[in-house]
């Protein structure tokens, strides 16, 4: 007999009730590469926690192709449930496939697979990347009347968050003649490299001197920026304006220091609104949104005080 069944020969000698919660979801998450991505890993696990689900997690370490075999691993395994951030875009027909041939149920979170079928999984639960790059430019725009020579910080290269990002903040930017992106460059979403980056950057641009501000597709590659321009002697959020998305808690630090001007918040709490997904789905229901956008704030120094609040207590 194998585990599984094995597994629910005992559940059942527990009685009905603990069958429900010996749910098993496979969980395949893109790395660790930013607070961000730590902060919504472990606050998956927590709500795996919760609920008593049995959560099989894999870190791909920024790999596609790990992400891949760890999804199979979860088929062989006959998980209930798959869940995937996907790091890139492409890619993933073949194992949504065969996930779908085996009668797992796929939620995406967090970025976004590029597939024809979108029967191929259940919903996507994640912000509107596109609007982030729209309310980053629209407050850089506001803050210097739409006259900026910009530097930009890309994400992963084929990531839907780098995709959505720079989709948005040009479609703004195109609306403003005297705004420009004078450099752009990926950073990875690290801060090492977020660092390194700009430090190149400012070196080309002779110091850095004529450049407005950066835009950031994440705050981690932003907080290593900031270093990078303050080792060039000038002043962050002042010579240079610093926007960014993510709203991590090491933001407001530097948004009280006058160091940062504003981010946007993605929430990273996707694990709830998952499981829910998991469950209504493994109780018969089908009628799915196939987009659940998870909304954010936009924290500047005008108002970020309260929330700065809320993060310290927690
Ligand atoms: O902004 C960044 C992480 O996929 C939207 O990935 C996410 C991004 C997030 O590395 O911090």
């Amino acid at each position: 007999m194998n585990k599984k069944l094995m597994g629910l020969a005992f559940a059942s000698l527990l009685g009905a009730s603990q069958v429900a919660s010996a749910l098993t979801v496979g969980f395949s998450q893109v790395g660790s590469e930013s607070g961000w991505r730590t902060t919504f890993s472990e606050s998956v696990k927590a709500e795996a926690e919760k609920r008593g689900i049995d959560l099989k997690f894999s870190d791909a370490q920024q790999k596609q192709e790990n992400q891949i075999k760890a999804v199979r691993s979860f088929i062989a395994q006959g998980v209930d449930a798959i869940v995937i951030a996907p790091v890139v875009e492409t890619g993933w027909r073949p194992v949504l496939m065969e996930a779908r041939r085996a009668r797992i149920p796929v939620v995406i979170v967090d970025r976004n697979v590029a597939v024809e079928d979108s029967r191929l999984y259940i919903t996507r639960i994640a912000p509107d990347f596109t609007d982030e790059g729209r309310k980053a430019a629209n407050w850089l725009m506001d803050a210097t009347d739409g006259d900026c020579d910009i530097v930009e910080l890309q994400g992963t290269v084929g990531s839907s968050a780098a995709i959505g990002r720079m989709e948005g903040f040009n479609e703004v930017i195109g609306e403003h003649p005297e705004a420009e992106i004078i450099r752009s460059q990926t950073a990875e979403f690290t801060r090492a490299k977020g660092k390194e980056v700009m430090e190149s950057i400012l070196k080309a641009e002779g110091g850095g001197k004529q450049v407005c501000a950066l835009w950031s597709h994440n705050d981690e590659m932003a907080l290593g920026a900031i270093q990078a321009i303050k080792e060039a002697g000038l002043k962050p959020g002042e010579d240079i304006l610093v926007v960014s998305v993510d709203a991590v808690d090491d933001m407001f630090p530097a948004l009280a220091a006058g160091e940062v001007n504003a981010t946007i918040e993605m929430s990273p709490h996707m694990g709830g609104p998952a499981f829910d997904v998991i469950e209504s789905y493994l109780d018969g229901k089908r009628d799915f949104e196939k987009w659940k956008v998870m909304d954010g704030r936009i924290f500047t120094q005008e108002n970020y005080q309260a929330e700065y609040e809320v993060r310290k207590a927690n």
